[in-house]
Parts: C-alpha cells; structure tokens; sequence
C-alpha cells in the first residue's frame, strides 16, 4: 500500500521491504520510521530534531552532520562545514523536494530517483536530488584521523585488482584536479572492477551504471575557504587525512 509519508528516503543498501513500509509495525509514525532508517544508515547520528520540522512529510531529509564542525580542522574548517552543509546541502534537499512533489518519481527509491532522472534527462532532479545523494554520502566519507594506507579487506582487493594503492590514488587526486568546473571524482565498481571516474555538476556513477564506493566533492564550496583555488593541495589533504575507508567497505562490501 502506498504511503506517502516515507519516501525518497532510501539509500543503498535499504531493503525493499523497509522501502515499501511493510516492516517494523511497533513503529508509530512515518517519522520515526524514517528516524529509524537514518540511524540504521548513519549509525552515528543520535536524531535530526532541528531539521525535522522543516518539512510538511518525509521526503529528502537533510542529516546531521556524523561529527561536529569541527572535528576534520584544520583539513576542512568548520566554516566550510557550516556552509557546506547547512545552506548547500540544504538547498539540494529543498529545491529537490520541490521539484519531487506530485511528480511520477514520488515512491520511488532515492537511487532510482537518481538513475531514472538521468535517463530522463531532467536536469533539475539530476543535479538537486543527485547532490543529495552525493552529499549524504560525502558526509560519511570523512572522518577524523582518517587517511591511511590501511584499507578493509573488500576495498584492497578492489584496489589491488585496480593496480594497487599508489595508483589509485594518484588516479583519484588527478580525476579530481581534472575535472573542469564543478563536479566529483569517484571511486566506483562496475562489473566487479574497481574504476576511476569523474562526473560534473551532481551527477554521479549511478547515473552511468555503475556504483559509487568513494567520492569526494570538487565544487568550490567543498575548499575555497581553506585553500583557495588549491584544488590539488585540498584532494590529497583530504585524501590523506580524511577519507573514512570502513564507509567506503560498507558501500563496498
Ligand atoms: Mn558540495
């Protein structure tokens, strides 16, 4: 049966019997099952209560932050993480629930609102709902004190089948620099292999077929307060420094 109350709300790895709400029936309401799902999908997120009530039913939801503002300074500031979060990653979940709203993509998962918006080519959904997926992901692909050579066993195989560590992020950081205006550089797997891609403005592997494992965000608003126009000097801090790799497994495994 539908309901509308809880969709969009799906991100890889949700069943498919959590999407269509015929679980979890001691759940109350709409909004706490969609609590339940964030904190199954950002276990480290305790609730949303200030965002919660900016919209009238669950829709896209913007999460909370899995870390204080502060907490990957000095390689991304808090600032950044304010404004990267709070105004940019807000505006993709409002103009996204706008354009959703009575459209044939309502009830549909937030993936295939992703792909099937880009087979459709509906520029607005691509990029506003594609950058809430990127970004609820970008969110969990950093961590404090993360970096490291150290990788979970199902990303080093996929490295190791790519050509190893070295490769790869090299690969990665030149995608990156590479890409011209705003846009992503990814890790994805396609076909079981491991791939380096870049895609601008919010589009992302989804969208090409294959899945997304590791992004990181080159838009300007990403770095311009704490690097400037240092592109490259901002992707191999964040590579580096920042890189939250058991998300990148979760995704992976
Ligand atoms: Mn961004």
């Amino acid at each position: 049966m539908h309901d509308p109350e809880i969709k969009y709300v799906e991100i890889a790895g949700f069943s498919s019997e959590v999407r269509d709400g015929t679980s979890s029936p001691g759940v109350s309401s709409a909004i706490d099952l969609c609590n339940a799902f964030s904190k199954a999908t950002f276990p480290l997120l305790q609730s949303t209560p200030k965002h919660q009530n900016e919209w009238p039913s669950m829709t896209l939801k913007l999460p909370d932050l899995p870390y204080a503002y502060d907490a990957l300074a000095p390689f991304m500031s808090a600032e950044t993480l304010e404004f990267h979060h709070d105004k940019h990653h807000l505006a993709y979940v409002e103009n996204g629930n706008k354009l959703l709203a009575g459209s044939k993509y309502e009830g549909q998962s937030l993936e295939d609102i992703v792909k099937n918006a880009y087979a459709d080519k509906v520029a607005g959904l691509i990029n506003n709902v594609g950058q809430h997926y990127n970004h609820l992901h970008f969110w969990q692909w950093m961590k404090k004190g993360g970096g490291g050579k150290k990788l979970p066993g199902n990303v080093q195989k996929l490295v190791d089948g790519y050509g190893g560590f070295d490769k790869m992020r090299t690969d990665f950081i030149e995608a990156g620099k590479g890409q011209f205006g705003s846009g992503w550089a990814w890790l994805a797997v396609k076909d079981g292999k491991l791939e380096v891609v870049k895609t601008p403005n919010g589009e992302n592997p989804l969208m090409y077929g294959s899945k997304p494992i590791l992004g990181v965000d080159v838009w300007e608003h990403s770095y311009y307060i704490d690097y400037r126009n240092a592109r490259p000097k901002y992707l191999e801090a964040w590579f580096d420094n920042l890189i939250n790799w058991e998300h990148v497994e979760a995704l992976a495994g």
